[in-house]
């Protein structure tokens, strides 16, 4: 190693260990939000969510889990592309990609579009599992069809809803309230009472394998501020992570966390709350794959 190596970084990059071989996840940036309507700057995500990732604490107890110890090769940040159809396409194929390699993918946005190419490059047997202020039901947003508003009306055209767990919803028109109402979901609204991590559950009953979405607008603006789109009556930080801890024993395809805006992120308490999501999801496909011996 030389000392070069051994002293300088030239951009944050969660790889770690530095000659990372067998690499439980692998990390890509897509610096893009060509589609926000509300407040631009989640193109700025990956980065931010890099640099948190170095800075918080991230053995999780519950779980005996270190983020740490987890072997992440980060490929860094794909190029941005001029229309959300190039864009999300991009997205599919090195998902694609990854996935043929063995390798588990974990996108961090960007906007929430680009789930569109990642959940494509997904097997039929794959559910989608997100965590979303918003249900992304709209059929177009300010005239763009494939949007950060549209991404999940998209996909259920091709596949239907049936794949989908949706969680958190709480800000959506009339239309999309009527299709969420059809979907495997639960609402902010149901989840104040505290057996609502139960109702969790029994939607994840009979789920194997899944592919996890993280829209940090989940949570509420009080615990993250920085994102394109906030709306208040959201979870809490606490609330989100022991949500995420419930996957433990379903086998994690791939991951995305979008909407991460560092421009709006004043204390970083959003970056550090996306830093802590992306341990947390790592963390656990690095101990499936261990158990599995893979
Ligand atoms: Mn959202």
């Amino acid at each position: 190693m030389s000392y070069r190596e051994l002293f300088l970084s030239t951009e944050p990059s969660i790889t770690n260990p530095p000659d990372v071989a067998d690499p439980a996840v692998s990390v890509f940036g897509v610096p893009y939000d060509v589609t926000t309507s509300y407040r631009p700057g989640c193109r700025f995500g990956p980065n931010a969510l890099r640099d948190a990732f170095w800075k918080i604490e991230v053995y999780d107890p519950l779980l005996d889990m270190d983020g740490e110890k987890v072997p992440v090769r980060d490929l860094g940040n794909l190029h941005p592309m001029p229309s959300p159809e190039e864009m999300t396409e991009a997205v599919r194929k090195i998902t694609a990609e990854l996935l043929e390699e063995g390798a588990t993918p974990a996108l961090l946005g960007g906007e929430h579009s680009l789930t569109y190419g990642s959940f494509r490059a997904m097997p039929e047997d794959v559910d989608l599992l997100i965590f979303d202020a918003h249900f992304d039901l709209r059929d177009e947003l300010y005239g763009w069809k494939l949007s950060h508003g549209t991404f999940l009306r998209r996909l259920s055209e091709r596949y239907g809803t049936k794949r989908f767990i949706h969680v958190g919803g709480r800000a959506a028109s009339k239309d999309e309230w009527a299709m969420a109402e059809g979907m495997k979901s639960i609402f902010s609204r149901d989840m104040v009472s505290p057996g609502y991590v139960d109702g969790f559950r029994g939607l994840l009953k009979g789920v194997e394998r899944l592919y996890v979405s993280v829209d940090l607008d989940v949570m509420d603006p009080a615990y993250a501020p920085g994102v394109g789109t906030p709306e208040p009556g959201g979870i809490s930080s606490a609330a989100l992570l022991q949500m995420l801890r419930e996957l433990r024993g379903k086998e994690l395809v791939g991951f995305d966390i979008v909407e991460l805006d560092p421009a709006y992120d004043h204390s970083g308490i959003t970056a550090i709350a996306a830093a802590s999501v992306f341990s947390t999801l790592a963390g656990l496909v690095g101990a499936a794959k261990s158990s599995r011996g893979s």
